[in-house]
């Protein structure tokens, strides 16, 4: 049996956490849609808001693109560009679900010539991957059926498989298929990938360089994740992260809001099963919308939220944990764990930003940094950018 132990310190020098573009953008409900004084309208705009996160945390060094939302004439300029603001360029996210073709699928539809379309859009996914130094393609797939009956289940799975291999034949060294499930939506009867079982047996199917991503809004109420991580995990299967919470579905709200106890179990399975050690290459991100708070300290407090119930996680005295687990103690050993989840570290968690030359309390100086006025009186003219735009 491999156990991870970790120097709680050495967790939070390495702690590294993907901001999405989108999440700076403009986003709602079915129901509206309101729009905020300094919304970016550019990538360019999202990443220097990104930068701004990684500036006061030192948490974000990197941003998530989801193409054609971030697309540009050249991604050569747009590395560059988000170096000269201090972060890099990650994960590319495709998008098979915004174009009529793709009404009813995308890499499972009946119709070749739209799967066609679908695959290339993901090799051209891959090549921008190329051109920025990007790791991960990020495959989350809208594809589904409404009515029992409308679609063969199995057919589409067989698709699926075909399409993937298609473009996993693209993936080059040093990249990865990500491959995310969610168990409904848009789809209400069935999903083509709908869960961590299908994810992982296509990627598994696929080869080394594809794994499963795991959104923690994608699951049906009650679902135990941190068995989820811990298995896949053991499995060496479990590539990525999107952070979120969620009351009901899949809400995108901050991560760590709706249950912060949830964050640190999911956190303890993580340090647990290696993902924080430095031969890990777990990516870790954010997969947020800011739909009525302020999108840059909404960014902000969710990194803040992951530091923070690392570092609890990290706290839990692993020796002692084994002692009591293996001498029957439940409630010794339930103690122990609930002992780590109630420690305030947010005073350790100051200390180690000042002595990083970071603001002890980062929601503050962003209040107090004028960021915010500043991007409202430049930011004027142009249309501002929305998740799906
Ligand atoms: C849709 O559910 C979704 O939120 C998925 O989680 C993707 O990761 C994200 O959109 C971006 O495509
Ligand atoms: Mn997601
Ligand atoms: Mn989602």
């Amino acid at each position: 049996m491999t156990t991870h132990t970790v120097q709680p310190e050495s967790i939070l020098d390495a702690l590294a956490i993907e901001l999405p573009s989108w999440a700076f953008g403009n986003s709602g409900t079915r129901f509206k849609v309101f729009g905020t004084l300094g919304t970016p309208r550019t990538i360019h705009e999202k990443i220097a808001d990104a930068a701004t996160v990684h500036r006061l945390t030192g948490l974000a060094p990197a941003v998530a693109l989801h193409i054609p939302w971030d697309l540009v004439d050249s991604f050569t300029d747009l590395k560059a560009y988000a170096a000269d603001q201090g972060v890099r360029l990650g994960t590319v996210n495709s998008n098979t679900f915004q174009d009529d073709e793709y009404k009813f699928g995308s890499l499972t539809h009946t119709d070749k010539t739209v799967r066609q379309k679908a695959i290339d859009h993901h090799i051209r996914c891959l090549d921008i991957m190329t051109e920025i130094g990007s790791q991960d393609l990020k495959v989350w797939l809208a594809d589904g059926t409404n009515y029992p009956g409308q679609g063969d289940i199995r057919g589409r799975q067989d698709r699926l498989a075909e399409s993937l291999a298609a473009i996993y034949q693209h993936v080059g060294e040093g990249q990865r298929l990500v491959l995310e499930y969610k168990f409904f939506e848009p789809a209400f009867y069935v999903t083509d990938v709908p869960d961590w079982g299908t994810s992982y047996a296509h990627t598994v199917a696929l080869g080394d360089r594809a794994a499963v991503c795991l959104d923690t809004g994608h699951h049906a109420p009650g679902t135990n994740i941190e068995f989820i991580v811990a298995q896949l995990l053991r499995l060496g299967k479990l590539g990525s992260f999107d952070f979120n919470s969620r009351f009901y579905a899949d809400d995108d709200l901050i991560v760590g809001a709706a249950d912060p106890f949830q964050l640190f179990r999911i956190l303890f399975e993580v340090i647990r099963g290696g993902g924080l050690s430095p031969e890990s290459d777990l990516a870790l991100m954010l997969d947020q919308c800011h739909n009525v708070e302020a999108k840059i300290p909404g960014q902000i407090r969710s990194v803040l939220n992951v530091q923070e119930m690392t570092l609890r996680a990290a706290l839990v005295d692993t020796a002692a944990l084994t002692a009591a687990q293996e001498a029957g103690d439940v409630l010794g050993a339930n103690g122990i764990f609930m002992d780590a989840f109630y420690t305030d570290v947010r005073p350790q968690l100051a200390s180690w930003r000042e002595s990083r030359g970071l603001p002890a309390d980062p929601m503050r100086a962003f209040a107090e940094s004028g960021y915010q006025q500043q991007i409202e009186t430049d930011r004027v003219g142009g249309t501002q950018t929305s998740w799906g735009a």
